[in-house]
């Protein structure tokens, strides 16, 4: 079985080489999404060992994902992909049993959760802000997961054909859930640990964002499918 980490990035020349380093490791392959970085991010994971593609202009997460899972479809043939992030949250040495569920045929989807498994240093304003994108998400899409915006996941190769990421922004985690429910994938959670730094709450600052991406899902499922 092929397995490919497939990891979106943006402006994260520090911290991609370690992260395309680690998960190097435990998969047959890297891709990395280069989203129009303004900094080294595409060199930095090159040299890294990565394979690095490139937006000509910034289209967000959920895209890059699109991108890379397309590519490690079609030209690497992968069997199995793991999405892995750039900026050293995640921990690689977990890629192995997220991947596991995948390669024993017991699931098609595997989703990582920081509340089975450790979330350090989250703030509180987060730990509320997913409460509520819990109950959101087993309202609109009847999915009732104990995390719903982990980025961690490990999906089979039919899996991935299935989930097609239309929205570009991070509403795209919402989206997949709601494709593995229509599409009836089978799913399991997964313990996973996620680290928080204040480097990394820098990067991605507010709480606020949630408001964006809950008028993406909502735009998505109401208004543009009409
Ligand atoms: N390709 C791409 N990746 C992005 C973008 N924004 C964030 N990312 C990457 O997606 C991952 C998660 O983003 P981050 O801002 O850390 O979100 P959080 O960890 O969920 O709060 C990291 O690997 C980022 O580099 C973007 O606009 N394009
Ligand atoms: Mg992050």
């Amino acid at each position: 079985m092929k397995t490919i980490a497939l990891i979106p990035a943006y402006n994260e020349e520090s911290r991609i080489a370690a992260s395309v380093r680690d998960a190097r490791s435990f998969v047959d392959g890297v891709v990395v999404v280069d989203d129009c970085s303004v900094d080294r991010t595409g060199e930095v994971a090159r040299a890294a060992g990565a394979i690095v593609l490139r937006h000509v202009i910034n289209r967000g997460q959920g895209a890059a994902l699109q991108t890379a899972t397309e590519y490690a479809l079609d030209a690497l043939n992968a069997d199995a992909l793991v999405h892995f992030d750039a900026d050293g949250q995640m921990v690689a040495r977990e890629i192995p049993m997220m991947l596991e569920p995948i390669l024993s045929g017991e699931a098609d989807v595997v989703l990582g959760s920081r509340f089975l498994g450790r979330a350090t240093n989250m703030p509180f304003t987060r730990r509320m802000a997913n409460r509520l994108a819990r109950l959101f998400t087993l309202a609109i899409s009847g999915i009732a997961l104990t995390d719903t915006h982990n980025g961690f996941r490990a999906l089979s190769r039919k899996a991935a054909r299935e989930l097609t990421v239309t929205l570009d922004r991070m509403a795209h985690a919402s989206q997949i859930l709601d494709l593995v429910k229509v599409r009836r994938l089978r799913y399991v959670e997964r313990p996973v640990t996620i680290t928080y730094s204040e480097e990394t709450l820098a990067k991605s600052p507010s709480s606020f964002r949630a408001f964006g991406i809950v008028k993406d899902i909502l735009k998505d499922k109401f208004f543009t499918r009409i």
